[in-house]
């Protein structure tokens, strides 16, 4: 059963002028696409991957072959990505995730900073990160390349709740090289009640 791109839930516009329809149409289309073309590529040939679960299959990250880590983390952090998000403005904060992240760092605006500074910081390409640790934690962290926190290699494992893409391509059309202006402008386009949803999923 070969992995597909899953369709974006909403238009290619849908998200502008936060993110361009032309950068959606290409992030999705073709950025994605190529992920899921190499990752099926690689799954064909080794039937030790065949049937199972991707997200269990990335857990291991450190002993698969870097094709299988690269497209099968490239596939699964942008099904999540396009979940994430909505038209801008359409949510806020709310409940139990609200209150956990004003706990944690004293107000929406400083985790914000916070989540900010950790994509800005990420050297060259990769994601930042909102995860669920267990028992209710909460941390911000950023992965290389296409890694995510459900792997093994993640410097912060977790269930990721929250996670923008800081690799050029999401970006560069509109913001150029400005990704701390495209860190800022995203908060607009974050579907809280998605994240909301992924934290009572996580159990915490
Ligand atoms: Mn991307």
């Amino acid at each position: 059963m070969a992995y597909t791109v899953p369709p974006l839930p909403y238009d290619y516009g849908a998200l502008a002028p936060v993110i361009d329809e032309q950068t959606m149409k290409l992030h999705h289309d073709k950025h994605h696409q190529a992920y899921v073309d190499n990752l099926n590529k690689a799954v064909d040939a080794d039937g030790s991957l065949q049937g199972r679960d991707l997200a269990e299959i990335l857990r291991g990250a450190s002993s698969l072959p870097k094709p299988v880590r690269n497209n099968g983390g490239g596939h699964w952090n942008h099904s999540f990505f396009w979940e994430a998000m909505a038209a801008p403005g359409s949510s806020e904060p709310q409940g139990e995730l609200r209150d956990a992240i004003a706990s944690k760092w004293g107000s929406q605006e400083g985790f914000q900073e916070k989540f900010n500074a950790a994509g800005v910081g990420q050297f060259g390409s990769g994601w930042v990160w909102l995860v669920a640790t267990g028992e209710g934690g909460l941390e911000i962290t950023a992965t290389p390349n296409q890694d995510n926190p459900l792997m093994d290699v993640a410097e912060v494992r977790g269930t990721p709740i929250l996670g923008n893409d800081v690799w050029e391509h999401a970006y560069y059309l509109t913001y150029q090289n400005r990704r701390a202006d495209y860190l800022k402008a995203w908060w607009q386009v974050v579907d809280w009640n998605r994240a909301s949803q992924r934290l009572a999923a996580a159990g915490s």
